[in-house]
């Protein structure tokens, strides 16, 4: 399908989510111009700042995948960074796009933005029914004020600012760092090691008992190439696999992946966090859109993509 967009700017394109969205536009649709910034040549905290580029480049439409992400320990270790820049980053960006008549604005968060104790599967009414789950509450509250901006902007101004929702994401340009990365890619770098080092034991964070759900980044990028594409998208819609999985099997589904044979240890004196985050994804469902790449398949990609950035020197780790 065509898309009526020239330029397309992808904020975080050197991240996980957004160079997988940049790969696929590339792929699917070579006459789009792709528009990007690094950090070091945009702040997209500073509005000003932010809108001298839009001015400059004139994009038709923003897939907003910048943010300050980060796993548990990372979300509970610095709550100022984790709301305050993904708060400025939001409302620079989003404000300078209406200002400059950006047509369309895909904005990214995720699906720790609903309650820690929300009825499963999670649905989207469920918003701000109940208390956050504290470990990630910064990074929720930030995501939340972007979704809520988008959906004011679109009510008040009747522009097609909208937003997904996507659950715990893997896959190709994971963040491999040893304590501030999310449980995929925190496994598949001490499994390797492990059984690179000949460990015979390894312990996961937690107690292994809590459930999540997880989608390959590619699917993701399917997915925002979809919503972008539809006429009347949600104000915000949850972006998933509709299946979990305890840590611990998934621990243990890791360890085939890799080829660890040691055994699983728990360390309850980590944080396990929300004891269940699955998402009901039947209003993505309904505009047309399922993801493809199972689970097992995804994590041999991914520990393909792991081995790549390890003997090429490239490996994100941050
Ligand atoms: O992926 P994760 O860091 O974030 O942790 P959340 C998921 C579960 O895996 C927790 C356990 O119960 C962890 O205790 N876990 C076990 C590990 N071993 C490890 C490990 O080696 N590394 C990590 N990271 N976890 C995040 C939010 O919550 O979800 C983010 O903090 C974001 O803001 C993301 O929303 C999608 O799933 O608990």
């Amino acid at each position: 399908m065509e898309l009526p967009y020239q330029k397309i700017f992808v904020t975080g394109h050197r991240g996980m989510v957004g160079s997988a969205f940049c790969r696929l536009l590339a792929r699917k649709h070579p006459h789009i111009q792709v528009i990007t910034a690094p950090r070091e040549q945009l702040d997209l905290t500073r509005e000003s700042d932010v809108r001298a580029f839009l001015e400059a480049n004139r994009p038709d439409a923003i897939v907003f995948a910048a943010s300050r992400v980060g796993g548990i320990i990372a979300n509970a270790t610095y709550p100022v960074e984790f709301l305050s820049e993904n708060v400025q980053m939001a409302i620079a960006t989003i404000t300078a796009a209406y200002e400059l008549g950006v047509k369309r604005f895909l904005y990214l968060g995720s699906t720790c933005i609903y309650p820690r104790m929300a009825p499963q599967p999670i649905r989207e009414e469920y918003l701000l029914t109940s208390p956050l789950e504290e470990t990630n509450e910064a990074y929720a509250l930030a995501k939340i004020v972007g979704l809520k901006l988008c959906q004011y902007y679109r009510k008040q101004y009747g522009v097609l600012f909208h937003s997904a929702m996507p659950t715990n994401l893997y896959g190709t340009g994971d963040n491999y760092h040893p304590n501030h990365s999310h449980v995929i890619p925190g496994l598949i770098r001490r499994f390797h090691e492990a059984k690179i080092n000949g460990a015979e034991t390894i312990s996961i964070w937690g107690t292994g008992k809590p459930r999540r759900e997880f989608l390959y980044v590619d699917d993701l990028a399917d997915a925002l190439l979809h919503l972008i594409s539809i006429h009347n998208p949600p104000d915000w819609v949850n972006v998933g696999s509709s299946t979990d999985i305890s840590i611990l099997e998934l621990a243990n589904l890791v360890a085939r992946t890799i080829g660890y044979q040691g055994q699983i240890l728990t360390d309850p004196s980590k944080p396990d966090g929300t004891p269940r985050k699955l998402t009901d994804t039947s209003l993505m469902q309904a505009t047309g859109w399922t993801p493809t790449i199972e689970l097992g398949e995804g994590l041999k990609l991914a520990y393909e993509d792991f081995l790549t950035g390890l003997s090429n020197g490239n490996l994100r780790s941050q």
